[in-house]
């Protein structure tokens, strides 16, 4: 089977040793980095979304899919800041203050990475200062993550402490959140999952 098939399955069947065994062979040989980055390893982790948006695959696949991609990606990483590449946006990720989950949050974020976006994990329990620390920092797209009812309107303290400022974008999402919560409260985008947040970013940043 050719090299960039056996990555692809790689990642998709969440093989980390092979899919770290593969891209450094193709970087060994001289392989451009940011072509295997983005017509294999993006393409890959796509499919394993779509998978899941199609509920042909579950969270633990998902979840393996996204180590063996990170596998892969810490080898690359160094090599594309070498070559100049730059990342599509800069964006800063957090499960919001009082919130303690943060297994859909890490998934976003692995998703996004996967996406050839630079992503900043902020961690969980965010308040407004450290989103506002990372927009400080150079991030143009804020993350929100929530999972329990009682921390999502905080989502709202962040979106109205960004309000007229066009140089931040923020998504949220989680179980209890819906599009129509993400209107009512002027987040410029909503992501239903883990592979519906990278189509949120993209939209926001295509606008
Ligand atoms: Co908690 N918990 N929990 N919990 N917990 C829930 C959320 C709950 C629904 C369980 C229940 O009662 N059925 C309930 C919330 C009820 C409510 O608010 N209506 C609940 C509760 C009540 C609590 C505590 C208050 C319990 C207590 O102490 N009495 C407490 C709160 C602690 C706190 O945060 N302050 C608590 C604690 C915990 C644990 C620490 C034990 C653990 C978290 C461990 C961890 O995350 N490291 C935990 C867990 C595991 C859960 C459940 C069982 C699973 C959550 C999970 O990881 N799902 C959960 C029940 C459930 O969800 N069925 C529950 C898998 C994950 C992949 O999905 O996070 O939804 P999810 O992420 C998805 C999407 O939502 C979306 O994409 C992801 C991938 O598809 N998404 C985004 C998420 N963020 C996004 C951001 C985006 C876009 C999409 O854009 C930015």
């Amino acid at each position: 089977m050719p090299l960039i098939q056996e990555l692809f399955d790689g990642i998709c069947k969440g093989n980390r040793k092979l899919v770290a065994e593969r891209v450094q062979q193709e970087v060994d040989a001289g392989g451009d980095p940011i072509a295997l980055l983005n017509d294999t390893m993006i393409p890959a982790m796509r499919d394993i979304g779509d998978k899941f948006s199609r509920n042909e695959v579950y969270v633990p696949e998902m979840l393996i899919a996204a180590r063996a991609m990170q596998a892969g990606l810490d080898i690359i990483e160094p090599l594309l800041a070498q070559v100049g590449h730059k990342a599509r946006a800069k964006i800063a990720i957090g499960t919001v203050k009082g919130d303690l989950h943060d297994i859909g949050k890490n998934l976003v974020a692995m998703m996004l990475k996967g996406a050839g976006f630079e992503v900043q994990d902020l961690g969980v329990d965010c308040t407004v200062e450290k989103y506002e620390e990372a927009v400080t920092g150079g991030a143009n797209v804020i993350c929100l993550s929530a999972l329990l009812t009682t921390t999502m309107s905080y989502m709202k303290d962040v979106v109205a402490h960004f309000k007229g400022r066009d140089d931040v974008k923020i998504i949220i999402g989680g179980a209890p959140i819906t599009q129509e919560y993400a209107t009512e409260i002027g987040a410029d985008a909503y992501g239903s999952d883990a592979n519906d947040a990278v189509r949120a970013v993209e939209s926001c940043l295509a606008s």
